[in-house]
C-alpha cells in the first residue's frame, strides 16, 4: 500500500466510528451549520494580486514534525492580519497532527476569513462535519477518489454551501475528475504517492485547466518569484504551509 492508500483506509475507519458518535442530523443541529459560507472563489476572482491560502500544519508524512510549538488561533490570526485570502487547517490527526479543535480555534479567531477544511474526504458524512465545524471550503483529492465520487461529493458540498477545491496532480486526473460543481482546481506540486515536489507540475497543467475554474497552485512554494511566474500562467491562489510553519512566527513570515 502506498501512503495515500493507507490514509484513505484510515479515513474510512474514522468515518465508521464518527457516524456511531454523531449522526448527520445531530451535525445539522450545530450552530455553525447554518452559518453562511464565505466565498474564496469570489475573492480570488475580484483581485488583481496573488491570493495566499496560508496553512496551519504541525507535521506531515513527508517532513515529519514541522512545528509543534505554535497555537492555531495565534498562527491563523497572524496569517489573516498579514493579508491571507484564506486559511487552511488540517483536521487529520494520525498523519498531519491536526484536530477538530484546531479548526474550531481558527474559525473562532477569524470569523471573516474563508477557511478550508484540509483533510481526505472519502464520504459525504465528512462534508456535514466540515459544515458543522464552520468550514467554507472543502478539498477533494482526485488521486484518491473515483470520478463518480468527485461528482457526488462536490454536488453534495455545494448543496451544503461549501466551495469545492479539486486537487489534481496530472492531466489524467484533471480530465477524468473535473465536473461543474467544482469551484477551484488546485494543482498539487507534490506527488502524494512519492512526495516529490516540482513547480513544473503547475506550469505544465495551467493551460489545460478551463478558465471558468479558479486556478490554485499548491505545495513547495517558497519565494515571490515563483508565485509571480505562476500568476502569469493564470494561477490566482497559492496554498502555502511549510514555508511559513517552519519558522517560529508563521504569521509574521507571511507578512515579511
Ligand atoms: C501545503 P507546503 O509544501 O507549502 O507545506 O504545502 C499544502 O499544499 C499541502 O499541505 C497539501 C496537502 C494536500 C496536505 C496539499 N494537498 C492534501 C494534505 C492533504
Amino acid at each position: 500500500m502506498n501512503i495515500l492508500e493507507k490514509i484513505v483506509a484510515q479515513k474510512q475507519l474514522e468515518v465508521v466510528e464518527a457516524k456511531k458518535q454523531r449522526s448527520i442530523s445531530e451535525l445539522e443541529q450545530e450552530v455553525l451549520f447554518r452559518r453562511k459560507g464565505l466565498s474564496l472563489t469570489e475573492r480570488l476572482k475580484g483581485t488583481l494580486a496573488p491570493g495566499i491560502i496560508a496553512e496551519f500544519k504541525r507535521k506531515s508524512p513527508s517532513k515529519g514534525i514541522i512545528n509543534d510549538q505554535v497555537l492555531p488561533e495565534v498562527v491563523t490570526k497572524g496569517y489573516a492580519q498579514a493579508g491571507a485570502s484564506a486559511l487552511s487547517v488540517l483536521t487529520d490527526t494520525p498523519f498531519f497532527g491536526g484536530t477538530f479543535d484546531d479548526f474550531r480555534s481558527a474559525r473562532q479567531a477569524n470569523p471573516e476569513v474563508p477557511l478550508l477544511r484540509k483533510d481526505f474526504m472519502v464520504d459525504e458524512y465528512q462534508l456535514f462535519e466540515a459544515k458543522a465545524l464552520g468550514a467554507d471550503i472543502i478539498l477533494l483529492i482526485a488521486a484518491c477518489l473515483s470520478p463518480q465520487q468527485v461528482r457526488s461529493l462536490s454536488r453534495r458540498a455545494r448543496e451544503l454551501d461549501l466551495e469545492v477545491l479539486l486537487e489534481v496532480h496530472d492531466a489524467e486526473e484533471l480530465d477524468r475528475s473535473l465536473c461543474d460543481d467544482v469551484n477551484m482546481v488546485g494543482v498539487n506540486n507534490r506527488n502524494l504517492k512519492t512526495f516529490v515536489t516540482s513547480i513544473s507540475t503547475s506550469l505544465e497543467l495551467a493551460a489545460q485547466i478551463p478558465n471558468s475554474f479558479v486556478k490554485i497552485s499548491e505545495s513547495g512554494l517558497q519565494d515571490a518569484e515563483t508565485i509571480r511566474q505562476l500568476y502569469q500562467q493564470g494561477y490566482r491562489g497559492f496554498l502555502i504551509g511549510e514555508t511559513f510553519m517552519k519558522t517560529s512566527h508563521p504569521g509574521q513570515s507571511l507578512a515579511d
